[in-house]
């Protein structure tokens, strides 16, 4: 095992990061770290390699905890919050507008049938509502109406290799997020085309967003772009921050 030679003051925000998560209790120490991770402390890359070993561990975990079957709760119309509450890392009067017929979705990576999506030919594909809870990571939670399409309904129709590890999205707002398969494929996880039985306004994620109420709220990303299956750990925009990436609630 390698001696660490970093010293805790050089890597404490990382620490003070992965203890406001959860992921280390008490002092744990860069020698325990060392070894729990098998990462060399001597560098700062080390370091970091440690920390992200960390957080992949902690993932693993909550993908070991899932289970398909397992539901999130739904409500009654009446307890629908309003108003409903915007969010994204900019302000609302930022949010990017697209023509919803002029958009168009690209499909890319481990499928079949890589031609771009309409709204139209998303809207002919079998449809799903729900009334489920959006918590979002920053500590507040509503709940909200959608319907659309149902994620696994998407990449069974475009042949995914849903044995792929992964789907990830992009935002034509410059967002990003990702999501392991199997909870792509759950059935609660749609891509939303209305938002209370209207078509998505722009700032709800116009003209199409993923909804998926197993995951925090940041997961749900709003105006897509593009959507990849691969096997490559895509990231995300939080994600990549920090930002725990399995995130399931
Ligand atoms: N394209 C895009 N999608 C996004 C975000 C964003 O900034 N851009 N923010 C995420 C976060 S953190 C939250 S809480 C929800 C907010 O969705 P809402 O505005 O419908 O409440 O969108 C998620 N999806
Ligand atoms: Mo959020």
């Amino acid at each position: 095992m390698t001696r660490p030679s970093v010293s805790a003051a050089d890597i404490k925000p990382d620490l003070d990061r992965l203890r406001r998560r959860g992921l280390l209790r008490g002092g744990l120490s860069l020698g325990s770290l060392a070894l729990l991770t098998g990462c060399d402390l001597s560098t700062h890359s080390g370091v970091d390699a440690a920390l992200w070993a960390m957080l992949r561990f902690n993932d693993r975990v909550q993908a070991a905890l899932f289970s398909p079957a397992r539901m999130a709760a739904t409500y009654p119309a009446s307890a629908i919050t309003h108003p409903f509450r915007f969010n994204a890392y900019y302000p609302e009067w930022q949010v990017r507008q697209v023509d919803p017929a002029a958009w168009r979705l690209d499909v890319s990576g481990l499928v079949a049938d890589k031609s771009p999506w309409t709204v139209e030919k998303l809207q002919a594909l079998p449809q799903e509502a729900q009334i489920t809870r959006h918590i979002c990571i920053e500590g507040w939670s509503q709940v909200g109406q959608w319907s659309g399409v149902p994620l696994h309904v998407f990449l069974r129709r475009v042949g995914a290799d849903t044995r792929a590890r992964y789907v990830a999205f992009s935002c034509f707002d410059g967002y990003s997020t990702s999501l392991d398969m199997a909870s792509a494929l759950h059935p609660q996880t749609i891509l939303a085309l209305d938002f209370e039985q209207q078509p998505l306004a722009p700032q709800w994620g116009s003209p199409l967003r993923l909804r998926i109420p197993i995951k925090l709220g940041f997961k749900s990303a709003k105006n897509l772009q593009s959507i990849e299956v691969t096997n490559t750990l895509p990231g995300g925009f939080w994600e990549n921050q920090g930002y725990n990436w399995y995130s399931g609630v």
